[in-house]
């Protein structure tokens, strides 16, 4: 067990810290809330950023400062609108503890609430919002990125991984999958076909978050407006699409991501149309026409990456994602797929409503 008091006597506090207490259920790092001084609400956030995901913590530490310095610039509350990061005490954006383990501390935005899931269209409609107005605050940001995470919403470098996976067979789970592995094997030339686009720059490169989860945004917990995207371990360079992508597997999947009860699992056509208008309030005259061209296809091809994604953790033996169950990552599985195929039903209506807006 991790002295977390020792650990956060390594950063730049003020006050003393209280009381560290652990939060949510990320499925890669560990995130904690701190006290300091006996308040009642918390102070900061601690979190344990996992290096086996993230091989080079001190240069994902630097893309964060940097984008979160850039959009303090732009934005009337730069406290609230987005992450503060503290640094150590020896002024490194982060501290390594005698195990080996990466640390890193930022400001807790007072007064804000997250969601897991979207209840209403009101609240996807702001998700929207959120995206597009991180999408805009960052569009003249034009420092290079490092690669937090080498080909993360790369369907091309994904395949070859899953190539490998399924060859290796780690686990012995390769023979009882053999459905599962046909549902991404029909799909593969026509996500290879898109992600060509991105290759070949028809879509444009743009910074982008590339873990846009209802639960990585805030809202104002008394209005419930938007406040900021947050967990920008991923931020890169790619296309926004990944960001539509994964927001829309997120906002309007009407069951969990991890549901058993596949019959509470779909595409919420409502929820889709408020996402995409809160999005594209803010962001419609930024995007090129091949971009909004595909904006409804971004939800299949993350979900079906998703979908890979946790297939391929469980052949491996479940290495990446926390798990809770044995077959954590197979349920993951079906939930994610049954959500693809509510998706595909819905392409041309998800794509009609694009065209009309
Ligand atoms: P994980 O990598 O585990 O997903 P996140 O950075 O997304 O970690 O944080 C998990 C949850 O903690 C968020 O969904 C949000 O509720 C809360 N949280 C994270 N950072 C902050 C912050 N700076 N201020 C307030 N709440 C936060
Ligand atoms: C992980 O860390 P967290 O829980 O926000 C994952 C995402 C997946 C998501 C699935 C770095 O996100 O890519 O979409 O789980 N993050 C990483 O819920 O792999
Ligand atoms: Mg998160």
């Amino acid at each position: 067990m991790k002295d977390l008091n020792k650990i956060a006597a390594q950063f730049a506090i003020e006050g003393q810290a209280c009381a560290i207490k652990p939060l949510g259920e990320g499925f890669i790092n560990d995130t904690y809330l701190i006290f300091t001084d006996g308040k009642d609400s918390p102070s900061y956030i601690l979190q344990r950023k996992n290096h086996l995901v993230f091989p080079d913590v001190p240069a994902m530490m630097d893309n964060i400062r940097r984008v979160t310095e850039f959009i303090k610039t732009k934005v009337s509350d730069p406290l609230r609108e987005t992450l503060t990061v503290i640094p150590a005490k020896d002024g490194k954006l982060y501290y390594k503890d005698e195990d080996g383990c990466f640390w890193a501390v930022c400001l807790f935005i007072r007064d804000s609430r997250s969601y897991d899931r979207a209840d209403t269209p009101e609240l996807a409609y702001q998700g929207g919002l959120g995206l597009g107005v991180f999408h805009k605050l960052v569009s003249d940001f034009k420092e290079p990125l490092f690669e937090t995470i080498k080909g993360f919403h790369n369907i091309r470098w994904r395949f070859s991984q899953w190539d490998e996976a399924l060859r290796r067979n780690a686990a012995g789970r390769v023979g009882s999958l053999g459905e599962e592995i046909g549902w991404i094997e029909s799909r593969r030339e026509r996500m290879l076909a898109f992600w060509e686009k991105f290759e070949k720059g028809e879509i444009p490169t743009r910074v982008t978050h590339n873990d846009t989860k209802i639960s990585n945004f805030l809202f104002d917990a008394k209005d419930g407006s938007l406040l900021c995207a947050i967990d920008l371990d991923t931020m890169m360079s790619s296309t926004m699409l990944n960001d539509t992508g994964d927001a829309l597997r997120s906002y309007t999947n009407t069951g969990a991501e991890d549901d058993r009860d596949l019959g509470k699992v779909g595409m919420s056509m409502e929820m889709f149309k408020a996402y995409m208008k809160g999005y594209l309030s803010v962001m419609k005259d930024e995007l090129t026409p091949v971009e909004k061209e595909n904006l409804a296809f971004s939800g299949l091809y993350i979900t079906y990456e998703q979908v890979l994604r946790f297939l391929m953790d469980y052949i491996d033996g479940d290495t990446y994602y926390k798990t809770k169950y044995p077959e954590h990552n197979l349920v993951r599985t079906h939930a994610q797929y049954k959500l693809l195929t509510s998706m595909e039903e819905q392409f041309d209506e998800m794509n009609a409503f694009i065209a009309s807006l």
